[in-house]
């Protein structure tokens, strides 16, 4: 194949140690997923007025689990892939390990950040859904297992930039590597945006769950969250765009456009993910309508990035359907190896993504959020996005990363197509069940089946959404059946596998104004200058805070 590339030298192989601990990291990830991913089939029924929660040992009541099933998916999973997956394309992009101390410290605190809060959880303690809300009080240890999972991810951001530190002293004057420099802007964004979580979280809420602080602010405190609940979903998402961007063109046999416009886009994600929290906050008061229509405006802006990702990414496929004897507007689609199951996920993730990414649009616009916030159309929307785009996506690499890094061959291809399929299919039904439910009234977070208000055309929505989950949660399965499949039985692979990425058309610029985009130091700036503006007032005018709530326990 010809092109610049991403990442070299090529066929350089990765030291077994660095390849153990990112290993036990992608496990850890898996193994919160399939845990999530029962509790989601839990949930779906549940809209369907099936009850099969409590038949889960542990499992007390409808808040409990949905609290379990958001924890484990949206933060321990993906924060485990995110760890493990980066920390294996940047090392190999620059084509020197990282240190194993901080790849294990991190891999510790995930552990010991997980069992803490699953001890919290599992012990009915903590029963206050994923954003944990106050006054809804959890106990201590829950938001100390939550603090641990965000310093995780810190550990490998410092794992991170000291390679890229040590690796430009090597090569002065080059252009870092594409594969390393966006995962190593995926990071630099996370850790700008999870101050705010760190500072609700260690500053308000642990002292309070202690005793320590007698009352919470709940408007404070769900403002901090949503400073880093916005660009949080961006942290999920990066790493499936590093796989779009640099390993699903080689699996279409194309290649990708441009190197310059790649770190463009995650540059735009850099800047533009955090200033933008308040549209979760629309219907909040005491925040200034002015700053949530700031706020609106550069949500708009962030949409810009996945627009231009929509681009490239088809560009790339399109390319490997005419290379594989595809013509006409559509028809090179059909000529993709649709029996490439990594290959297979990750498209049928791309589709769904289109619909969460416009559904997205919807909840951005200011006054169509008051139809649809808090009604069941939000997790139709976000699970057309973390629960598909990045969840299939991961399932995706999966399917090479697993025997790249056991090196063994993949076991059950076949089952692998099928768990795609049905998954994708699941979540469309799912998400059409809850989309319409939400129009019509239907809530989020509600035991729908007790609700005294319950409307007769909800069952219907009620009923997709529990078909859906249940055809999601068989797809899950044959993914597990297929991953145990290769770890316990796969052949040994013949000979050591590279990571497969692509070639980028246009290659890394070597003159002009392209070189500054690799100078962090100057988009971190921007990308501080532009919070200072979108928080900056809000925090000014309502500082010191009201701690007048006292804590709930309901549930
Ligand atoms: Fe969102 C709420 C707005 C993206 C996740 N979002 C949520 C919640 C979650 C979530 C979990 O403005 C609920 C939080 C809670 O519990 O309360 N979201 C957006 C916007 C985008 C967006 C504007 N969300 C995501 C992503 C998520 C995610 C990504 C997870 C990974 N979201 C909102 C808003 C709310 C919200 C409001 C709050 C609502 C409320 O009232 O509570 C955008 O970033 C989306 C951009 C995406 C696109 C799609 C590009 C398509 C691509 C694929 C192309 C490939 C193809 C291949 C088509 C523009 C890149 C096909 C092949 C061919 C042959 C064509
Ligand atoms: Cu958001």
């Amino acid at each position: 194949m010809s092109g610049h590339v991403v990442a070299s030298p090529e066929g350089f192989q990765l030291p077994d140690s660095q390849l153990r601990v990112i290993r036990w990291m992608i496990y850890l990830a898996f193994f919160a997923l399939a845990i999530g991913i029962l509790n989601g089939l839990g949930q779906a029924l549940n809209y369907s007025r099936v009850d099969i929660l409590q038949y889960f040992p542990g499992m007390r009541n409808y808040y409990q689990g949905l609290t379990v099933h958001g924890v484990v998916n949206a933060i321990v999973f993906t924060f485990a892939f995110a760890n493990g997956f980066l920390s294996l394309t940047t090392s190999r992009a620059l084509a020197r390990p990282l240190r194993s101390s901080l790849l294990w410290a991190s891999f510790g605190c995930m552990v010991v950040g997980f069992l803490l809060a699953a001890y919290a959880m599992g012990s009915g303690q903590a029963s206050v859904l994923y954003t944990f809300y106050p006054p809804l009080q959890a106990h201590w240890t829950f938001y100390l297992g939550l603090a641990l999972l965000v310093v995780s991810t810190w550990v490998i951001a410092a794992a991170l930039g000291l390679g890229l530190r040590a690796w430009r002293k090597e090569h002065p004057g080059e252009r870092i590597p594409l594969m390393a420099f966006i995962s190593v802007a995926t990071y630099a964004m996370w850790v700008l945006a999870s101050l705010g979580i760190v500072v609700e979280v260690v500053g308000l809420l642990l002292p309070w769950s202690l005793g320590l602080i007698e009352h919470s602010d709940p408007l404070l405190s769900r403002t901090l969250f949503w400073y880093s609940g916005h660009p949080v979903v961006y942290f999920w998402l990066l790493p499936a765009y590093v796989s779009w961007y640099l390993m699903v063109p080689r699996h279409a046999g194309g290649n990708l456009f441009s190197d310059s416009l790649t770190r463009v886009v995650f540059l735009m994600f850099l800047a533009l993910s955090i200033p933008t929290g308040f549209h979760h906050q629309y219907t909040d008061p005491g925040i200034g309508t002015g700053m949530k229509a700031l706020h609106a405006v550069l949500t708009f802006g962030v949409f810009f990035p996945s627009l231009l990702t929509a681009f490239s990414v088809v560009y790339a496929l399109e390319i490997g359907g005419r290379r594989r004897g595809g013509t006409g507007l559509i028809s090179w689609f059909f000529k993709l190896d649709w029996r490439n199951p990594a290959l297979v996920a990750q498209v049928l993730a791309m589709l769904t993504f289109t619909l969460g990414g416009i559904t997205g649009l919807i909840n951005a616009s200011y006054n169509l959020n008051q139809i649809v916030h808090n009604t069941a159309w939000m997790p139709g929307h976000f699970h057309m996005t973390v629960g598909s785009a990045v969840t299939l996506s991961f399932m995706g690499i999966a399917y090479w990363l697993i025997p790249y890094l056991t090196r063994k061959e993949l076991v059950g291809g076949g089952m692998a197509l099928i768990s795609s399929w049905l998954y994708t299919a699941g979540v469309l039904i799912m998400a059409r069940g809850l989309i319409s439910g939400g129009l019509d009234g239907m809530p989020r977070r509600t035991l729908v089946m007790e609700a005294p208000y319950e409307k007769p055309s909800w069952e219907l929505a009620g009923m997709l959404t529990g078909l859906g989950g249940t055809l999601m949660f068989i797809g899950g399965v044959l993914f597990f059946t297929v991953l145990a499949a290769t770890v316990l039985s796969g052949k040994k692979a013949k000979e050591p596998q590279d990571l497969p990425f692509t070639k980028t058309i246009q290659g890394p610029a070597e003159t002009g104004w392209e070189l500054r985009l690799d100078r962090f130091r100057y988009w971190i700036i921007a990308t501080v200058i532009l919070i200072v503006v979108a928080y900056g007032p809000f925090l000014v005018e309502y500082l010191p805070g009201n701690f007048t709530s006292p804590p709930y326990r309901f549930y």
